[in-house]
């Protein structure tokens, strides 16, 4: 995608806008060499995320779930921002109020330059053991043990500090991004299916709120009606491209 023109209803509510949202999901990060979840070569196809992604599947199968995660981690560790991601970050200079709310566990928003960020599904560079909930690095639980997770000095095992189906989120992070969704003017889906909760629910409150819908997927999604605007084109080439245009319209002497 070269330049991008948006219409003037959409101009204008970029000009005027102050509270901003990107809500982010694993399509951000595809470009980057990372896989999504769903869809054609997601990481669903291959396995069933109720034998990893789960409190029970790690009881039940430590080593196996801990392998998994420590195979996602070193996939990370090569990877790099994308155009997408740095794209997000430099919108952080153009609008006075900008919060990326991202799914993603791969830390790679912040790896871009995203500041004020808010991981929903926790992130992939910390562990923490499932009895007394002491923290630690990732990598160097990996390193210590590549095989089963390290065990902790109360008996517990250390497990990735990432959030599983029928987890909780993280209370003030979810709150965070519920009152930036409900307080936005304009908010931006990402590379998100849009099929997980309570994450999704931050696209209908910004809905509800009245905010401008902008849509970037090369798929539709559940939410796609909802948009003022879908951008069916990959986040690596749509957002630079999107960034540029919002800062025309900010900024429109330079
Ligand atoms: C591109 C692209 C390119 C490709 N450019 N785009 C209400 C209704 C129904 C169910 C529930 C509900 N509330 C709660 C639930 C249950 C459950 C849930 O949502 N289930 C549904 C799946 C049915 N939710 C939970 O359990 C949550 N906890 C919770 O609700 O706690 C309260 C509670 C507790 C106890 C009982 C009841 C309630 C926790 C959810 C945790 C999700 N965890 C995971 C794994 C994280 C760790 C890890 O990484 O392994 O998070 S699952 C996985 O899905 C991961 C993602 O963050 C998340 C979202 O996926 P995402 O990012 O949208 O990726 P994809 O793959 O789905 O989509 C990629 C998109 O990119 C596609 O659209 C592509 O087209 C696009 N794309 N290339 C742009 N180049
Ligand atoms: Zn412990």
């Amino acid at each position: 995608m070269d330049t991008l023109k948006l219409s003037e209803p959409i101009r204008q509510r970029v000009r005027s806008a102050a509270r901003v949202v990107v809500f982010s999901g694993a399509g951000v990060s595809r470009e980057s060499g990372l896989d999504t979840f769903r869809g054609a070569g997601g990481l669903w196809e291959r396995m069933r995320p109720e034998e990893l992604a789960t409190p029970q599947a790690f009881r039940a199968e430590p080593e196996r779930v801990w392998q998994w995660y420590a195979w996602r981690f070193r996939q990370v560790a090569e990877a790099s921002p994308n155009p997408a991601h740095r794209a997000i970050a430099r919108l952080e200079a153009v609008f006075p109020f900008y919060t990326v709310v991202t799914q993603n566990v791969d830390g790679l928003h912040r790896r871009a330059g995203s500041r004020n960020l808010l991981e929903l599904h926790g992130a992939l560079a910390h562990a923490f053991c499932n009895r007394c909930g002491r923290n630690r690095d990732m990598g160097e639980a990996i390193a210590e043990s590549p095989e089963s997770p390290p065990v902790c000095s109360c008996g517990g095992k250390f497990r990735p500090g990432v959030v599983w189906f029928g987890e909780s989120l993280p209370e003030a992070t979810l709150a965070g991004a519920s009152d930036a969704a409900t307080s936005c003017d304009l908010f931006l889906s990402v590379g998100t299916s849009g099929t997980v909760y309570p994450a999704a629910g931050l696209i209908e409150l910004a809905y509800r709120a009245g905010a401008c819908l902008i849509e970037v997927n090369p798929e539709p999604t559940p939410f796609s009606r909802l948009m003022d605007l879908c951008l069916t084109a990959p986040a690596g080439e749509a957002l630079p491209a999107l960034a540029e245009a919002m800062e025309r319209c900010r900024w429109p002497s330079t």
